[in-house]
């Protein structure tokens, strides 16, 4: 049921707010408009309530240390349904709503896709009313700013004001200690016993979830970590005052800053002191609700899963297996089958450099109770590998939670949980065949595809609202919830007037990104171009440069032959590099160099231009995504689990050129190969042309036109000379051996960038592959995820 709108109650909270900032309304800025708007709302949300359980229905606590969630003010509004009414209210008051809205700093408490799926799934489960938590870390800084110097990534802090975000409703009653270090000693009847060196303090921060349409509210409950006292007076009075301060101190640094990594394990202690602050505190609050409700603890995943969202939290396991053993007294089998039955994992790549292994001695020093949990569970686990392979070395060898001084942390959530997924058709299978072979021996029940989705709420409603009401106009249902209805569009996918329409809305949509564009870079697009987009992270897998060799290929056309016709093309970059990833911040230099040199070559004119957008994020993203014609989705296959950037860009008319790579596979299932570019060497083909032992430099030596490209990089003609400027990529390249296949799919990739241009060129079958890709993308909508992991995971037997 909607959430009726209280106009009085929420003009009421409304006056409160400007009173407090003692302006009168004339004086109020955008954002001091924006605090006010949104803690009025955050107000009248308390009136609203949990999903409650249906039936057998399992409570599920998504924990994750990352929530990308985007702005929040207009998404709850939508969502609430409230988005006229406020709008009208403030018109009233001489205000414009969407000027208010872009008022509201981006929330970055995370990297990349894993963080931003956490984020579509917590709407989805409150929108399919699923009773739900997500826990999560209250970073004082999100994912750093990024900005470029000549061309160069530059990082700047991200203070994003958490201390002053009006969402935010803090619950001192929730508090939680959380212990570290220290020693293991034994109690009377000889069980161990952790014996802390210090503690901190969790402390909880809500923001609420809103359900579309449904007057659900649930909670993402981040925990901010601080001193449990200033400093401890007993050391402070024995005059060790450096240990006094060091809880201070320790606490200040926990809840810091988000690790920029993505894909890549740093291996750092202060890494696994927030993961472990972060399960302890959550671990703590599940139990605390069950207790509350009344439940024997033996009951505890009749009630609750949880779901771990890649291995980060998965130091949750062992602290439930320590509070059941240590706390609730459970003999070993009791709390054994109590964990074995609670927690699921996510997994959200096969790549080894991500795959975490933290060493032994940090997590002895640092969670010595918790490091002996995780040697039990390995030496009885390694009964029943004995059991099943006896004498097998090798197989052991892999399959060990703990081996050669490390502890593997994808190993232990096996073993311990219920459920193992992938986050793509082809992605869970290669989890099964290549990464836990021999788990799927011992427990092919456990394995699970659950292939993502995106809340098409945000990613198409509130961004693409002229797409929204033009479907509206066409069909009588309520496909934001039931996306599959999108299927009714394939009607008037030949249908002319139809046709016109998608295309203005389109046009309009490129012409809105062009103005922001000018407006922060100075740089003019021609809307009537191809709008070429490749948004995500920088990472060598995911081939940025593959893109940038095609653009230098073009480039080189045009010089070769002045007078080539070329369909206009922009394309369009976004993408952040960890700080410390040379080579991918080598890339974002070389598009960057690259750009310039096009962008002012008299030569081109209008044919090419080339953009670097920066500081991409969700926000950036929403202007984005609705704009493009084109979507890059060109990771090497088999490196790429899912992506969710190429659902949300077909979702809203772009043509897909990519790889048969994770989701891409299951789009060109749904929308049908022919509406799609798709290249390169698939799976089987990577890894038999790596097993053949692949030359790059052969490649290149076969390919006169591919050897001029390189050549222009190598000889400083984009560089001002400097012959040095793109040596990482290039050595990666060229004397690295290509591990992700770049010169190898170069060819194939042109040869879809040909079809793209020629289907370009009849604006009639461009725009019906555009309306197919909408109508026929609702199966990646993520409340249809949310219910695969329903029916194959949380309400599975148990
Ligand atoms: C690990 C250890 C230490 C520091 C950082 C990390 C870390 C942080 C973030 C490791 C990995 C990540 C993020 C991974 C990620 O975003 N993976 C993406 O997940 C998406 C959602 O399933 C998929 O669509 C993408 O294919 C996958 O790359």
């Amino acid at each position: 049921m909607q959430a009726t709108f209280d106009q009085k109650a929420f003009l009421a909270a409304l006056e409160r707010q400007r009173q407090g900032m003692g302006l009168r309304p004339q004086e109020m800025t955008r954002r001091q408009w924006w605090h006010a708007v949104s803690a009025a709302l955050a107000e009248q949300l308390n009136r609203l309530t949990m999903a409650a359980p249906a039936g057998q229905q399992r409570h599920v606590n998504y924990i994750s240390m990352e929530f990308l969630i985007g702005r929040l003010t207009g998404n709850n509004l939508l969502n609430l349904g409230w988005l006229d009414q406020v709008g009208e209210l403030l018109q009233q008051q001489g205000v414009e709503l969407v000027d208010v809205l872009e008022q509201e700093i981006d929330p970055a408490l995370g990297n990349g896709g894993l963080g931003r799926l956490a984020a579509c799934f917590l709407d989805a489960m409150a929108t399919v009313s699923q009773p739900a938590t997500g826990y999560g870390l209250n970073y004082q800084y999100g994912l750093f700013r990024q900005s470029f110097c000549d061309g160069a990534q530059q990082e700047a802090p991200d203070s994003w004001q958490r201390d002053s975000y009006p969402w935010f409703r803090r619950n001192e009653s929730l508090a939680v200690s959380v212990g570290f270090g220290g020693k293991l000693v034994k109690d009377a009847a000889g069980r161990e016993q952790w014996q802390p060196a210090f503690s901190l303090r969790g402390e909880a921060g809500d923001l609420p979830v809103t359900g579309y349409q449904n007057g659900v509210v649930q909670p993402l409950r981040l925990w901010q970590a601080s001193a449990p006292q200033p400093f401890d007076l007993g050391l402070f009075n024995d005059g060790e005052f450096l240990k006094a301060e060091r809880q201070g101190v320790e606490a200040e640094k926990l809840t810091k800053v988000l690790y920029p990594n993505d894909n890549h394990q740093a291996g750092k202690r202060l890494r696994l002191m927030q993961q472990y602050f972060q399960c302890a505190c959550s671990v703590a609050d599940i139990l605390r609700r069950h207790h509350a409700a009344g439940r024997k603890i033996e009951a505890l995943p009749r009630y609750e899963v949880i779901q771990l969202n890649d291995t980060h939290p998965t130091i949750a396991i062992p602290e439930l297996l320590r509070i059941l053993l240590d706390e609730h007294q459970l003999e070993w089998d009791a709390a054994w089958s109590v964990v074995s039955r609670t927690f699921a994992y996510t997994n959200h790549t096969l790549m080894p450099e991500a795959l975490e292994c933290w060493d032994e001695k940090l997590v002895r020093s640092l969670l010595p109770r918790h490091f002996s949990l995780i040697k039990q569970i390995n030496a009885r686990f390694k009964k029943q590998v004995e059991q099943r392979w006896p004498g097998d070395k090798a197989i052991w060898e892999k399959v060990a939670v703990h081996h050669g001084g490390q502890v593997r942390m994808a190993n232990l959530c096996v073993v311990s949980g219920f459920a193992v997924n992938g986050v793509a058709a082809l992605h869970s299978n290669l989890v099964v065949k290549d990464l836990f072979p021999e788990y799927y021996e011992l427990w092919p029940e456990k394995f699970h595809n659950v292939t993502n989705g995106i809340t098409p709420r945000r990613w198409l409603k509130q961004c693409n609202p002229a797409l929204a009401e033009l479907i509206d106009s066409k069909l009588n249902v309520e496909w934001a919830t039931d996306l599959d209805a999108l299927k009714g569009l394939e009607a008037f996918a030949d249908d002319t007037r139809f046709q016109q329409r998608y295309r203005q809305i389109k046009r309009a949509n490129k012409e809105r990104l062009a103005a922001y564009v000018q407006q922060t870079m100075g740089i003019t697009l021609n809307p009537e171009a191809i709008f070429d987009v490749q948004i995500k992270r920088l990472h060598e897998y995911k081939r940025q440069h593959l893109n940038l060799l095609h653009i230098l290929s073009l480039y080189r056309q045009i010089r070769d032959n002045p007078q080539l016709e070329l369909a206009p093309r922009v394309f369009l970059f976004g993408a952040k590099a960890a700080p410390g990833y040379y080579l991918a911040k080598n890339i974002i230099y070389a598009i960057n160099k690259v750009a310039e040199k096009i962008n002012q070559d008299p030569l081109v004119g209008d044919r090419l231009k080339v953009v670097f957008i920066p500081d991409y994020k969700v926000s950036v993203a929403e202007l984005i995504v609705p704009a493009a014609d084109v979507s890059e989705q060109i990771s090497t296959a088999g490196k790429e689990a899912s992506g969710t950037g190429n659902m949300k860009l077909a979702l809203n008319g772009a043509l897909t050129v990519g790889t048969l790579d994770g989701a891409n596979v299951e789009i060109a299932e749904q929308v049908g190969s022919e509406h799609l570019f798709i290249f390169g060497h698939t799976v089987d083909e990577v890894k038999a042309r790596l097993r053949k032992g692949y030359k790059p430099l052969s490649v290149r030596k076969k390919d006169k036109h591919l050897n001029s490209l390189l050549t222009e990089l190598e000889n400083g003609f984009f560089s001002d000379g400097d012959k040095e400027a793109f040596r990482p990529m290039l050595d990666s390249l060229l004397n690295g051996g290509d591990p992700y296949l770049v010169l190898a799919d170069f060819a194939s990739y042109c040869d879809a960038q040909r079809q793209v241009e020629t289907l370009w060129r009849d604006p009639q079958q461009w725009t019906r592959s555009t309306i197919l890709n909408t109508a026929r993308t609702g199966m990646f909508s993520a409340d249809r995820a949310i219910r695969d992991y329903q029916q194959r995971i949380w309400q599975a037997k148990r």
